[in-house]
This record gives structure tokens, sequence and C-alpha cells, in this order.
């Protein structure tokens, strides 16, 4: 491919001017950082601003019966096949960092820049992707979107999903325009995919480490989430001895102390416990159940289930010991994700020979990888946190990375 390279500091400005369009949206004065979840108003307002900046560079954008946004780089004489489609999230965890996920989307969008800026002409396709709640942090489930999309949950699973408030994800998509009974695998939408390249800000010091702004995913762990329920007396906290108690919260507390130990003991395993719920959460009051999610994650899924029974275990024993009982529902679950390797391969040739490597954090990709060709970019993150208004991409970076997102695009689209 002969292109005359873009200094990255003109056209690929655009991924910074992007990102700064949208820093004031969904801050989380409370817990620092956004907080932005699937069909808020925030989120909502994101669709607004990617639809807005797509439509100004000339693509066709819709919203399909899954509630995934596409932008369309058409070709003139070619239908929507065999398209290069990239793109990420803009939902977030509660408190997240500013990056993950809409540094992709405007990642996406600053790289048509830099190709119309070339005057490049897309002999195939290209499709911009917004993907709902791949961080699952409304309805429980990570990359809801792309997993409706690819058949790997059902609509029924998904739509009786409740958030925190109740409220089932079909009377959201109701809510919001969308049709329930619509949602489920999109088979002619997975055959308009030729190749899905997701550019997303490095979850890692990976970077850091290696002195490099770009770099390429070889893998994904394997990942999942169970919800434990631990059971006991709801009582009233001054009028009940110590000895008469059977206080689910302190066997939860073990339990979650058991959940560290348990991960310790196998090399590669992550295990964390970030969100607890005592019912009913009054501060004179002993809870009668206390609810807490649990995600486990390591290289080998067959290790993963063997730290979640470990677990499980330690929790029943400790809740019998409390006088409490314990339930385990698993919630989601990603066996570990090895990427195409001609397509990873391919990625480094075109941006430079950037370096490989893994990572411990979910993707859409990671979904879509089973049923297309499918590749990420990292682009890097001197922090190297995530999921907290700590993590970082620095502008320089953030072109480059656009840049390089342009350079892949025109490699497979040209
Ligand atoms: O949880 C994850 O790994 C991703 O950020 N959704
Ligand atoms: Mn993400
Ligand atoms: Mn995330």
């Amino acid at each position: 491919m002969t292109t005359t390279p873009i200094p990255p500091s003109t056209t690929a400005q655009s991924v910074v001017s992007l990102m700064d369009s949208i820093a004031d949206v969904g801050r989380d004065t409370a817990r620092g950082g956004y907080s932005r979840p699937v069909y808020s108003t925030p989120e909502l307002d994101l669709r607004s601003w990617f639809v807005e900046a797509a439509e100004r560079r000339g693509l066709e954008v819709e919203t399909d019966r899954n509630g995934i946004l596409w932008a369309w780089w058409d070709v003139p004489g070619h239908d929507r096949t065999d398209a290069v489609v990239t793109g990420s999230h803009l939902d977030s965890v509660p408190g997240g960092g500013a990056y993950d996920g809409p540094l992709g989307v405007a990642s996406s969008l600053a790289a048509v820049d830099v190709l119309q800026q070339r005057g490049f002409a897309p002999s195939r396709p290209i499709a911009i992707a917004v993907f709902p709640e791949e961080e699952g942090s409304r309805f429980g489930v990570a990359c809801l979107g792309s997993r409706l999309f690819t058949g790997a949950i059902t609509p029924a699973k998904a739509l009786n999903l409740r958030d925190a408030e109740g409220s089932t994800f079909a009377d959201v998509l109701r809510a919001n325009g969308q049709d329930p009974a619509a949602v489920g695998v999109d088979r002619a939408g997975l055959e308009r995919i030729g190749l899905f390249l997701e550019l997303h800000v490095e979850q890692g010091r990976g970077l850091v480490d290696l002195d490099a702004p770009v770099g390429v995913a070889s893998s994904i762990l394997g990942h999942g989430r169970w919800r434990l329920s631990v059971s006991g007396q709801g009582n009233h906290a001054g009028t009940t001895l110590m000895a008469d108690r059977r206080d689910p919260m302190v066997a939860a507390a073990r339990a979650v102390v058991a959940v560290r130990d348990i991960a310790l003991l196998h090399e590669s395993a992550r295990a964390t416990v970030g969100r607890l719920t005592p019912v009913p959460g009054g501060t004179n009051v002993i809870a009668s159940r206390v609810d807490f999610w649990l995600d486990v994650r390591h290289p080998d899924d067959a290790v993963t289930a063997a730290v979640v029974e470990q677990i499980h275990a330690a929790a029943r024993a400790v809740a019998a010991e409390e006088g409490c009982t314990v339930d385990l529902v698993e919630e989601s679950l990603s066996a570990t994700v090895h990427f195409d390797t001609a397509v990873a391969t391919g990625l480094s040739a075109a941006t430079g020979g950037s370096p490989l490597l893994p990572t411990g954090a979910g993707h859409d990709a990671g979904v879509l990888s089973a049923h297309v060709p499918t590749g990420m970019l990292f682009v890097r993150n001197p922090t190297g946190v995530s999921h907290s208004p700590e993590e970082l991409c620095e502008d320089a970076d953030a072109r480059t990375g656009a840049v390089a997102l342009a350079d892949t695009l025109a490699v497979h689209a040209g």
C-alpha cells in the first residue's frame, strides 16, 4: 500500500477533539470518573454524539434490531457485504475511565478522517459499529449487544434481565423505541462483516513496558460472573445478642476473603468481588441476605471452573459456621479467545511491527471472533489502570492509534 503517511498531528487530531467533546458527558461526581450505563441519559447522549459525527463525515447510520449502531461508508455499486467493520462501545462501568470504549469509537471516526484526507476510496464498504451494554453494568451480562447479535445469549434470557431498579431489558428497550420481540441472532448482519477490527485503550501496562504506543491483541482471558446470595436472619442491631445471630454479612465477608485466598492458589487466576448488596441495608439492621458478585478469570477455562467450585465450597462452609446458607448463580461466561493469527500478524505488519500482547479484559471483539475474522489494536495507557478515573491515554498515542487504525482499514478495504 503506497500512501503518503499523514503526520499524526494533522488529520488524526480529530480523535483528540472528539474525545474532548464528550469529556463532560456522564461525569460521576460521587464516584469520580464516568458512569454511562446503557440506555441512560449519558449513554444516549453519546449515541447522539456518534450519529452526528458519523453523518458529518458522510456515513449513513442505522440502528439494528439489537440496538447496535452501524455507520456505513458505502461503495457505489457494492452492497453491504464483506465490509471492514471497526468500532467499540460507549457504555461504561460505574466510575469508569474516559477511554474504555469511547476511544475506540472516536478513533474509528478519526480513521475515517485520515482516509478521507488521503483521498482513499474503499473497494469494499467500511462501517463503524457501536455495541450496547459491553460492560454489562446495568443488566449484568457483559457484551449483551454483541451476544444477542451473534446468538450467544437467547432473547428470552436477555429480555428478562433486570437492572438495580427492577426494570427488565425488555422494558428499557421499549422505553427507547426498540421492539423487544425483534432482538436476537442476526445472521444477515453477521454476513455483512468481512472483518472486524476493534481499537481499545490498553487496560494494563503491557505497552508501557514494551515502550510501544500501539499493540495487537493475541488473546482474551476467559472470564465469568456469578452471583452469590448469603441468607441469614435479619434482626435488630441492638436487641440481638452476638451469640444469637445468623448474620449473612459476616458470612459474606469471610467468603470474600476466601475468594482472594483461593485465587492466590492458582497462578494467573484473577478473582474479584467488586459489588456487594446487603438486604435491607440499614445501619441498625442485621441483614437478612447479602448478595455479592464474583468475577473470575483464567487462561484455562477448566481452571476458571475449578476456582469457582472451590470458592463456592468455601462460601458454603463459612455460611454454615455462621448459621447461614448460600446460593450461587452463573450470570455470564466467556471462554478464552485466541485471535486469528493471520489477522493479528497482519495488523502488526500494517502498523509498523506493533507487538502482540494478551489481555485480561473482555471485549465485543472477543464475542465476534467466533463468527467473523476479528482483530484488536491496543493504544498505550501510561497508568495501566482501567475501570477507574485514573485510566489514561496521551493525545499523541491516541493520534498514533487512529492513524494505525486508518492504515489497517486501508490495507483491508483498499
Ligand atoms: O470486564 C471486562 O473485562 C470488560 O471491560 N468489559
Ligand atoms: Mn471496553
Ligand atoms: Mn471495560
